[in-house]
């Protein structure tokens, strides 16, 4: 029996795939034959994005929605139930980080980072989980992170929320593994997309930046991801080849956690 990695006829959303690394993951679930659906704060973002999936030929639903706003969420489920069918992938992509030393950092912001890369993948796994069921399955795909593992100086709200988007993983595929559903989350490394241009930014003397040598440092295949680095596994785990895959966080990182990082010469 050929294992199926085919998406034809499954509908997507992925959150806040207007670019980056939703964009990428989006764009391959089309290629494997889904019915691509995205949101983003604004209708200009939208717009952008529906231009540039249709510039590679992809025809995208989008939405305007705050993932961090309920009402919003649910109203866009079913938006997208009526005007596109039942959702049968979801992707909790949208996210944020703030870089900011922990005791500099007031609560509102400590807040803000776990609203979005937190409640929203609460809140939009419960907006969709009630049809998935209904339909006899589903997949819920949480972009995870290195910081869903590991702690680094200036980012503890991002870490205490990528760590609780892990559990939650689990949790998701602890109560709803039974109705087929099956919740992963999928771990980036350190992947070059706007949200870490800051460390990867030339320095004044042409110079690396520093955390961009780090990185090198700690990555056994000795670059950055690329958004598309992660497109196959996304696909994996969007796919009936991983139906009896549950809770379990695929880190596509080169490396990183497995490697102490690069030992004096
Ligand atoms: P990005 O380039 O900053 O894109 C983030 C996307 O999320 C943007 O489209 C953004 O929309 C959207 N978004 C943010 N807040 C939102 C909200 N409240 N409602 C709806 N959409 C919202 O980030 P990225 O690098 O592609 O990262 C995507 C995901 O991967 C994030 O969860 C991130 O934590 C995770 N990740 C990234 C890396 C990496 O190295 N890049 C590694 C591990 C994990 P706007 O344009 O409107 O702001
Ligand atoms: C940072 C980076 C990381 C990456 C990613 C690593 O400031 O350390 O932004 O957090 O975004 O999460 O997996």
């Amino acid at each position: 029996m050929a294992v199926n990695f085919s998406l034809e006829g499954k509908v997507a959303l992925v959150t806040g795939a207007s670019y980056g690394i939703g964009f990428a993951i989006a764009s391959e679930y089309a290629k494997a034959g889904a019915t691509i659906v995205f949101n983003d704060i604004k209708q200009e973002f939208v717009d952008k994005g529906l231009a540039s999936y249709k510039a590679i030929g992809i025809a995208a639903h989008g939405y305007v929605c705050d993932v961090t706003d309920e009402d919003g969420v649910n109203e866009m489920v079913k938006k997208i139930e009526a005007e596109v069918g039942v959702i049968d992938i979801l992707v909790n992509n949208a996210g944020i980080i703030k870089r900011i030393p922990m005791i500099d950092m007031s609560a509102a912001d400590f807040r803000q980072v776990i609203d979005v890369d937190l409640n929203a993948p609460f809140i939009v796994s419960k907006a969709v989980i009630p049809s998935m069921i209904t339909k006899g399955h589903g997949k819920i795909i949480n972009i995870c992170s290195m910081m869903s593992e590991l702690g680094r100086e200036t980012v503890s709200a991002y870490a205490a929320a990528k760590g609780g988007l892990k559990m939650l993983t689990r949790n998701i595929c602890s109560e709803y593994g039974q109705f087929n559903i099956q919740c992963n989350g999928l771990g980036p490394g350190y992947i070059a997309t706007p949200q870490t241009a800051p460390l990867r930014e030339t320095q004044v003397d042409g110079s690396k930046h520093p955390f961009d040598s780090f990185i090198l440092a700690k990555t056994p295949a000795n670059r950055w991801g690329d958004p598309e680095d992660l497109a196959g596994p996304a696909v994996f785990l969007a796919s009936d080849a991983s139906n009896f895959v549950n809770g379990h966080v695929l880190y596509v990182d080169g490396g990183i956690l497995a490697y102490i990082g690069k030992q004096p010469d």
